[in-house]
């Protein structure tokens, strides 16, 4: 898979490139990264990549020119890496879809993906009317940036991609990848630390019993902290493990 991403800072993604999951993918050559500074697409002598909104107000908008250009870039730069057609266009700002795990497991399916990070009071609308992207937002708040948001969707997407995790069904058993539980708690070594042991039925060996020992501690979990997701259990009951 490839993903462009067309931001203002593309330092911010050096460390996030080279540590964990993010790495190992591209390092086995399942994903690839690619950042463009959309200030390099400027064409005033000022670098300008925002300006006043016109009818007034405050903050700055993003300038349909760097961003087009930039864009176009993404394109050429894709085609002549092997890619086909065009890039699957993604928005990072607050007004968008809320990410969730099925957006995740639709958007890991793509091959290529283009992703747009916003700053200031937003983007010029035909930046929106021109290059159609899905709209994406990480959840109701307000950041400064899409620079983090992009690094949340590239970490999702990144650990679904087959290969990426070193256990197979890794990404699978987690909370919300399978089903509407929250994961339950989890032990390792040692069996006691400072009074505190793990529960008995870990270490029966009896599978059938830690099964049913983990789905109740996922249902208790789920009904003290997410009781909300109890209610699409009816929708989600055979998925959930
Ligand atoms: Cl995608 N961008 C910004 N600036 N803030 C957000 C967001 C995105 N998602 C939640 N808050």
């Amino acid at each position: 898979m490839r993903i462009d991403v067309l931001t203002l800072f593309p330092g911010m993604f050096e460390g996030f490139l080279e540590e964990g999951i993010v790495r190992v993918a591209r390092s086995k050559g399942l994903l690839d990264v690619v950042t463009h500074d959309f200030r390099a697409f400027a064409t005033d002598k000022h670098r300008s990549v925002d300006d006043r909104p016109y009818g007034g107000g405050p903050g700055m908008v993003l300038m349909c020119g760097p961003v087009f250009a930039c864009d176009e870039s993404v394109v050429a730069a894709g085609r002549a890496a092997g890619q086909e057609g065009e890039p699957k266009r993604i928005m990072l700002t607050p007004q968008g879809r809320r990410l969730d795990q099925d957006l995740l497991e639709e958007l890991h399916q793509e091959p290529w993906l283009s992703v747009l990070c916003g700053h200031y009071e937003g983007f010029d609308e035909r930046i929106r009317e021109g290059l159609e992207p899905l709209e994406v937002s990480i959840g109701d708040y307000v950041l400064s940036g899409g620079e983090v948001p992009a690094m949340v969707l590239i970490d999702g997407i990144t650990r679904l991609l087959p290969g990426a995790l070193g256990h197979p069904d890794g990404a699978r058993s987690d909370s919300f990848a399978c089903g509407p539980l929250l994961e339950g708690p989890q032990y390792t070594r040692p069996r006691v630390f400072r009074d505190m042991e793990v529960p008995a039925v870990l270490l029966s060996g009896d599978h059938g019993a830690v099964a049913r020992w983990r789905h109740e501690q996922a249902e208790l979990r789920t009904q003290a902290r997410r009781p909300d997701l109890l209610g699409r259990a009816d929708e989600n009951e055979h998925t959930s493990q």
